[in-house]
């Protein structure tokens, strides 16, 4: 099937959209007077050296004035809500000292980083308790790329992520430095993390009154924790860094006259070709870079960014200086690596929705190994959403590696995942092939980005082996121990403790 020059529709499976649960949450236009934007400061190195660089951390809780009325009370990194965005250059060593200043335990997962694992990737066996901190350093050796930084203690990540422990970090090199491309970061390039909430009384978040087995979402769009927000737009182009950090919510993006727009980059680096668009569906935890031409705007115009018939973002129209400057043809060659034939294809499985949720029929274990493969071999996986239609899209992560999307159900893959991915959304009965490599060693987690299917277990970790150092023995931490945290730290009995995720277990009467 040959895509239009433009493409004009949304990809995926329109009987899996989310809007069709029976559990949906729509999305309503904010009363609130609009505000601007909150673009994240950047996180300032404590030391930059030519080869290292050096950065705190830290986990904190605050109040946010979000909504007319009470402040709300949230938590993010070095910041009240969200967090500073964190730089990293390709080639350096980065040097971070981990802080948790939360009452509870937390985890510092670099989603997108190919780092070693579980401890420096920051999955659920590398906790920090509450006054404490862990100290990381790995180098970044991969391209340039939106990434991002979250909690990811099991099974409670999602109420983590929830309470605002999400925040966008860039990852700099040479070859994207050298493109005509907007870089000018909080005027031509603004990431814009998509979320949303629900307020309850005195403008609180109350995680366990939404919660909802496949995913908690609310009415009220949140984008970079502002509610009801408008960008000054003082440059005709502008570089827009979608990342959905929502829990659930897949956003259906457009603009209001049905503007054009120009992808340049997915999850893990820039496309090997620009793809003009006018809609653009992205899932949860899909990183996906625009770039917007208002050349055809004056002065007092607004270009809205809606999701389906929700306006998201107001773009005010200023006075800006013709830009003349093109795209080149060709921006990112996506490594392809050859297969290892002695590797037989590895077949995943999305399994169950609500409590039933499961990877290969079975829910995670923390102190189970999945899957081993050996480090710096190319493997092809086959990862299959077995919800029969029209269930609901699966967005498919994998933690310590970029991979290649190969196939669509024998298909070819959408013209936007041309580049290195670490999440590929999976329509309802559909396979997908990725090639799968990592230049890393260590244990690594697999999950669906519904972060509430996560926490019920629809997630698995594999080992990679370094074949320098092929006994190497990783302790691997287990739920209860993390779960006796919890309930020591809310000052509850277990038998009283409540995590999203412990419901799926429960439920389907599996031990944690
Ligand atoms: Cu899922």
């Amino acid at each position: 099937m040959s895509e239009p020059k433009v493409i004009n529709h949304y990809f995926y499976d329109e009987a899996a959209y989310d809007y069709h649960d029976g559990g949906y949450v729509p999305l309503e236009e904010p009363k609130t007077p609009g505000k601007p934007l909150n673009i994240p400061e950047i996180l300032k190195p404590d030391q930059e050296t030519a080869t290292d660089m050096y950065y705190t951390i830290v986990a904190q809780t605050g109040e946010v004035q979000l909504m007319p009325g009470e402040k709300t009370k949230t938590w993010g990194y070095n910041a009240p809500l969200l967090g500073k965005t964190v730089v990293f250059k390709k080639g350096k060593t980065i040097h971070l000292h981990l802080v948790n200043h939360l009452p509870e335990v937390t985890t510092f997962h670099w989603h997108g980083l190919a780092i070693p694992g579980p401890i420096e990737d920051g999955g659920c066996h590398a906790p920090v308790y509450p006054g404490e901190s862990r100290d990381v350093a790995f180098k970044i050796d991969q391209p340039a790329a939106f990434v991002w930084l979250h909690a990811h203690p099991c099974p409670s990540t999602a109420e983590q992520v929830w309470h605002g422990l999400a925040a966008g970090a860039i990852v700099q090199d040479d070859h994207e430095s050298s493109l005509p491309l907007p870089r000018n970061y909080g005027v031509d390039d603004i990431p814009v993390i998509l979320q949303d909430r629900r307020f309850h009384e005195n403008n609180q978040w109350n995680y366990r009154e939404d919660y909802d087995p496949d995913g908690v979402a609310g009415p009220t769009p949140m984008i970079n924790g502002t509610i009801n927000p408008y960008f000054d737009v003082t440059t005709q182009k502008v570089r827009l860094r979608f990342l959905d950090g929502a829990n659930r919510r897949e956003f259906r993006l457009h603009f209001s006259d049905d503007l054009e727009f120009t992808q340049i980059a997915g999850d893990l680096s820039l496309l090997p070709h620009p793809v003009k668009m006018t809609k653009l569906l992205i899932t949860c935890a899909e990183r996906q870079e625009i770039i917007v031409d208002f050349g055809k705007y004056k002065p007092g115009d607004v270009v809205t960014l809606y999701s389906d018939d929700v306006p998201l973002l107001r773009f005010r129209i200023h006075e800006f200086q013709p830009d003349t400057t093109v795209l080149p043809e060709t921006l990112f060659e996506t490594p392809d690596p050859a297969v290892d034939k002695d590797l037989p294809v590895h077949h995943v499985t999305l399994d169950g929705m609500d409590e039933a949720v499961a990877m290969n029929g079975k829910k995670f274990k923390m102190d189970r190994i999945d899957y081993k493969m050996p480090m710096g071999k190319v493997q092809l996986w086959d990862i299959c959403n077995t919800n029969p239609a029209p269930g609901m899209i699966h967005p498919y992560h994998m933690h310590g590696t970029a991979f290649k999307v190969v196939s669509r159900n024998g298909h070819a893959p959408y013209p936007n995942e041309l580049g290195l991915k670490d999440t590929v959304a999976i329509n309802p009965g559909e396979h997908v092939v990725i090639k799968v490599w990592f230049h890393v060693s260590g244990v690594f987690m697999y999950h669906c980005h519904i972060i509430e299917h996560e926490d019920g277990g629809m997630m698995a970790q594999l080992q990679v082996i370094d074949p320098a150092n092929p006994d190497k023995k990783y302790h691997l931490m287990n739920h209860m121990t993390l779960m006796k945290a919890f309930a020591e730290e809310r000052h509850v009995p277990m038998d009283q403790l409540w995590l999203g995720g412990m419901d799926s277990y429960k439920k389907m009467g599996e031990e944690m």
